[in-house]
């Protein structure tokens, strides 16, 4: 049993499935602060855990045609410089269970607690994929691309392309590099029966951005990763879905494809209510980079019942937009979205621009607000349940669809439609 030797987990967590382990975080514990506790961060794993280790890794570093270059857990902490930032890191198929209620899907029965914040701290890929062509194809070492991966659109680079070609990568790898359009990331956790490794891609746009802050962290919350999430190295992404955010990190390609994995290419990819298994085309979306804007209710709980005679009620949740994009409102229903009323933003983790910030705002916004509950009409009689909603808006004034039916999708993937709790009502 490949499993066997998985790591101990939290028993706070809720697991969804234990071979490969998938576990999230109650409602009640999420939203209580804004960075989350590692050993109740929610794990997502495909495989099973890797046991690396930390003295023997070696992180490779590779491109077409430039020299592979490797690095120990020591020369990267020592060659690079550290730096920090808190993100959230969200699984595509958060709240999936909403989906399935709507119409079966295939995937983890995931509420709202696949989702997380932390301070990861590690080197930036921008600075390693630099070394990466100074060190290389600024030498002898250069070599033209093979045709049969320039098969399309862009022919062989004649003699003066290839020059300029040299001249820009001597200064590192660089965005108008015509033979890199993604940074494909491979970690070692491996199918016992395929051979398969995990392996997912981000655009290299993002990657070299210089406000991208893509990380190959070591860290999370000042501690050494822990092994479900990824030790010794792993990358985050932020801004963008959780996917991308390669565990036990031990290969990087510059690549001009993106990662032929199946979590790249099968998976991770929303398509019209209409399609299914029998009539779904994998290669006519794209592969879900940033998320879209999204917010939860983490307490109360569903089920909590409510007594009309408090007279009133506190709501916390969530709210998070890919890109960066910051939170700048979140609205709360008591009555199921006929009437509204704006929620109180929280303080921003340490290291977080404050809410509504254009860019950057890689980190969940938590959020709270204290509501009336209905009151006995003239002839006394109550509501016999209050239906919750909350929704959220970015700060490029993106907003959440109102049901699920409308984004429901074979794979039950980025659901972020207004989040509903029902409660029943007590006099
Ligand atoms: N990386 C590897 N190597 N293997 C995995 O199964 N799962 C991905 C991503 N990175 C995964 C991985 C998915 S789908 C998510 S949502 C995040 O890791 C979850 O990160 P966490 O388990 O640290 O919360
Ligand atoms: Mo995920």
């Amino acid at each position: 049993d490949p499993y066997a030797s998985d790591p101990a987990r939290h028993p706070a967590l809720i697991a969804r499935s234990m071979r490969p382990y998938n576990g999230e975080t109650p409602g009640s514990l999420l939203a209580a602060a804004p960075i989350t506790p590692n050993d109740i961060f929610f794990t997502r794993n495909h495989l099973p855990v890797p046991h690396l280790d930390a003295e023997a890794f070696r992180l490779r570093v590779e491109g077409e045609g430039t020299r592979a270059l490797e690095f120990s857990l020591e020369e990267l902490k020592t060659r690079f410089r550290k730096h920090s930032v808190t993100a959230t890191v969200q699984c595509t198929g958060n709240r999936r269970n909403e989906m399935s209620a709507v119409k079966p899907v295939k995937g983890l029965e995931w509420d709202q607690g696949a989702i997380g914040t932390a301070v990861w701290s590690g080197v930036r890929l921008r600075d390693v994929l630099r070394a990466l062509g100074s060190r290389g194809l600024g030498s002898r070492v250069w070599r033209p691309p093979a045709p049969a991966l320039t098969l399309c659109c862009s022919p062989v680079p004649r003699l003066p392309a290839a020059m300029r070609l040299l001249a820009l990568r001597a200064a590192g790898l660089s965005e108008e590099d015509p033979l890199v359009k993604h940074i494909i990331f491979e970690g070692a956790d491996k199918d016992a029966t395929t051979g398969d490794v995990y392996g997912a891609s981000i655009p290299v746009s993002k990657a070299l951005a210089a406000d991208g802050d893509v990380l190959l962290a070591y860290e999370m919350n000042g501690q050494p990763l822990s092994k479900d999430h990824g030790f010794p190295l792993r990358v985050i992404v932020p801004g963008v879905t959780g996917a991308r955010s390669v565990k036990w990190l031990n290969r990087i390609v510059a690549s001009q494809y993106e990662s032929g994995s199946h979590w790249q290419q099968r998976d991770y990819k929303s398509f019209c209510p209409s399609v299914d298994w029998d009539s779904v085309e994998w290669g006519s979306a794209p592969a879900i980079q940033e998320p879209p804007v999204t917010s939860a209710i983490t307490e109360p709980a569903p089920g909590t019942p409510l007594s009309a005679a408090d007279g009133e009620i506190t709501i916390r949740g969530y709210a998070w937009s890919g890109g960066g994009r910051g939170i700048v409102r979140v609205d709360v229903s008591t009555d199921g979205g006929r009437s509204w009323a704006p929620a109180r933003l929280l303080p921003p983790p340490p290291g977080a621009p404050p809410p509504g910030s254009y860019s950057g705002a890689w980190a969940w916004t938590l959020w709270e607000t204290t509501v009336p509950l209905p009151k006995p009409s003239a002839d006394g009689s109550l509501p016999p349940a209050v239906e919750l909603v909350c929704k959220a808006v970015d700060a490029s004034y993106n907003s959440q669809p109102d049901g699920v039916a409308g984004i429901w999708n074979l794979r039950g993937v980025v659901n972020n439609a207004w989040h509903r709790v029902k409660l029943d009502l007590e006099p």
